[in-house]
């Protein structure tokens, strides 16, 4: 369980990454798509972190400490088509020495909204992510957005798309809480 969280930065530069010290946790997804409702509902927190209605804004890696044993990583989200090319080219600059370098890093948890199919930015970064071997949980989240008819179809979609298998991925709604305790137990996995 993650119970008691604190906001510790927002990293815009390499040079700011705080010391390694614990293990980290980073989420990552396209703009809106409920990467901060999702971290929420993890930590049992209704706004800890900012949940926008202004989608792209979020620019920083925003640092979070959870119960003094692991960093929650909330990465900028991308494929929001109003921020400037040159702007978009620094984040995937950031993110990308960030994913690679850091030793710290556990795992990225990719999160993709379950109502829509494979998105090229998605697709681009779980092939990047294999690609360097770095350990990636994808989670199909706003289930609760979908008729339970629905759900399975759309999810058999997704794993066909992403060539993952149901038993690697995660569904999820942050407005029912559905998938947090899996979630949970996943990330556990990788603590010591
Ligand atoms: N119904 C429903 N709405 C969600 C869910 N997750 C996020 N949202 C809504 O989607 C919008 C974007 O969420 P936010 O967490 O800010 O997305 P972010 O930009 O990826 O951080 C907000 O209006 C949220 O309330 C979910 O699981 N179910
Ligand atoms: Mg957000």
């Amino acid at each position: 369980m993650m119970t008691n969280v604190i906001f510790i930065k927002s990293v815009y530069k390499t040079a700011q990454l705080p010391e390694p010290e614990y293990p980290e946790f980073a989420f990552a997804g396209r703009s809106n798509v409920g990467k901060s409702s999702l971290i929420n509902k993890l930590i049992n927190r209704k706004n800890l972190v900012k949940v926008s209605s202004r989608p792209g804004k979020t620019q920083s890696l925003n640092y979070f400490l959870a119960d003094d044993t692991c960093y929650l990583v909330d990465l900028p989200g991308y494929g929001y088509a109003k921020v400037p090319k040159k702007m978009q080219q620094e984040w995937q600059g950031l993110i990308a020495s960030y994913l690679e370098n850091r030793q710290t890093l556990r795992c990225v948890v990719v999160i993709v909204d379950l109502r829509h199919s494979v998105k090229v930015q998605d697709l681009e970064l779980v092939t990047w992510l294999r690609s360097r071997n770095i350990p990636l949980l994808l989670v199909y989240t706003k289930l609760d957005k979908l008729k339970k008819n629905d759900r399975q179809k759309h999810a058999s979609r997704l794993d066909a798309g992403f060539s993952v298998q149901p038993r690697d991925r995660i569904l999820f709604s942050a407005k029912t809480g559905h998938g947090k305790e899996n979630l949970q137990k996943y990330l556990d996995q990788f603590l010591d």
